[in-house]
């Protein structure tokens, strides 16, 4: 095998591996939130555009809900039951409230990074 050829695979080797560290970094995070005690857990989270955050249900016995009801942001996750999960892609940025349309007292804000 030639000098050059190696180095070329090296690069490419490199190459591969700054992409995949750069996708899991950088370029769609995923995150956990918990409904428990009537709460989002964390309330409040600073996400890059693009993120992926989970919602589980991690009250024992009670039903609950996610939704966002924004100008330019919908989502409605329909009930979510005991143990249940939902998944939520914030492809917009600016700053979004995310209810439970069972317990309004229950707010989680996403603020998202644009860049
Ligand atoms: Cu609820």
């Amino acid at each position: 095998m030639r000098p050059s050829t190696i180095a070329c695979l090296a690069f490419g080797l490199l190459g591969a591996m700054s992409g995949g560290l750069a996708w899991a970094t950088v370029g769609a995070p995923s995150l956990h939130v918990s409904q428990k005690g009537r709460a989002f857990q964390p309330n409040a989270l600073m996400v890059p555009r693009g993120a992926n955050v989970e919602i589980v249900n991690d009250d024992g016995d009670l039903l609950h809900h996610v939704y966002i009801d924004a100008p330019d942001f919908t989502f409605d996750s329909g009930d979510l039951r005991p143990g249940s999960r939902t998944q939520v892609v914030f492809n917009v940025a600016g700053t979004f409230a995310v209810l439970c349309g069972i317990h309004p007292k229950m707010k989680l804000t996403v603020r998202v990074d644009g860049r």
